[in-house]
């Protein structure tokens, strides 16, 4: 080997070495699993009762909102992480859009429409049975989006023929030409995973959020006065479950169990009795169901104490609703 031949090959050597230096400081940096890493907010909006919370359950695979077949059953925008090696995806489950009559519900809908202006992907929810004119303004808004909507027209278990939904697809087409449509069953899991699939697709770039064994970033507490909610909503009729508010006083946990004590707060006496019932009937039948809900939900033994107290016209106080959490 000539001198020249031995400087350019040690000059290669050289360079090979620094390539693969900067190689593994790269792969440092980006490990496989980060290098294309996906991560973004979608934000799931629409009517009350139009299936928001059952749909956001089913991406997410775990029960984080609360359902029941009445309307108003969502009050707080609640966050469902799902996470994979590749990808991170933050949905928020809003309250459904509402004119409001009270303080509770003006926050209600702040949050709904807060949930426009700060996602990356919109969900669109409507269902087979909605009336398209319903809250036009907020629709308006949700058509002038600049980011992907992907409206989802939910509950098409319900509909006979095929051409049921092709009269409503052609519909809603008109009323947002810009969103992809996603007929789907939520509660049936009809054609979720394709509704999945294309928000994966639409994710950014973008490194994780929140740690990737997240599930939520509400706290423990906050699954267990929904659940005790969701067993109130089911339970008593007409306006006294909208009347109440639950607060977790004590939350225990030790290894094997939880010890909570939790308060149920209403507006009025008459509607103290009412929960309570009879000899204290229909609050021991609340507190057996949300036990067991709140024992499958942490995997742990509960022991549950619940309080009724009457907090007059809460819904309406700016600082009941401070401390409840509703506003900042
Ligand atoms: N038939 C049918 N019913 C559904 C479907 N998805 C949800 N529901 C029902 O619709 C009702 C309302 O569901 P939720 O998920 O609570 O609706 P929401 O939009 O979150 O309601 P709010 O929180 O009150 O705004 C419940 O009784 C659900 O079981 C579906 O795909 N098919
Ligand atoms: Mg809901």
């Amino acid at each position: 080997m000539t001198d020249k031949n031995e400087k350019i090959s040690e000059e290669i050597e050289r360079q090979d070495a620094e390539n693969a230096i900067a190689a593994l400081t790269d792969q440092a940096a980006c490990p496989p699993d980060k290098k294309n890493h996906k991560a973004g907010f979608v934000n799931i909006v629409g009517n009350p009762n139009v299936g928001k919370s059952t749909l956001m359950n089913d991406l997410v695979g775990e029960r984080v909102s609360i359902i029941t077949s009445k309307a108003q059953t969502t009050r707080h925008r609640i966050t469902g992480i799902v996470n994979t090696p590749d990808y991170q995806i933050v949905f928020s489950d809003t309250p459904g859009v509402l004119k409001p009559n009270y303080k509770l519900q003006e926050s209600m809908l702040s949050y709904a429409q807060g949930a426009l202006t700060d996602a990356d992907i919109l969900l669109y929810v409507t269902d087979v049975v909605e009336d398209l004119t319903k809250n036009a303004d907020f629709l308006s808004r949700v058509a002038k989006e600049q980011i992907p909507v992907l409206l989802v027209i939910n509950k098409i278990d319900l509909l006979k023929t095929n051409s049921d939904l092709e009269a409503i697809v052609s519909r809603w087409k008109e009323m947002l030409p810009n969103a992809e449509v996603f007929p789907l069953s939520a509660k049936e899991h009809f054609n979720v995973p394709n509704l999945m699939a294309r928000i994966v697709e639409l994710l950014p770039p973008s490194p994780p959020y929140f740690g990737k064994d997240a599930l939520t970033d509400k706290p423990a507490r906050f699954f267990v006065t929904e659940i005790i909610r969701e067993k109130i909503l089911t339970s008593y009729d007409k306006e006294v479950p909208y009347s109440v508010e639950v607060i977790v006083e004590k939350f225990d946990e030790s290894e094997n169990s939880i010890h909570i004590m939790a308060t149920i707060f209403v507006e009025r006496d008459s509607q103290k009795g009412i929960i309570i019932g009879k000899g204290g009937s229909m609050l021991k039948k609340v507190g057996t169901e949300a036990r067991k809900d709140i024992e499958k939900f942490f995997d742990k033994r509960v022991y549950l104490e619940l309080f009724v107290k009457v907090e007059p016209n809460w819904r309406n106080r700016e600082n009941k609703l401070k401390a409840f959490g509703y506003i900042e």
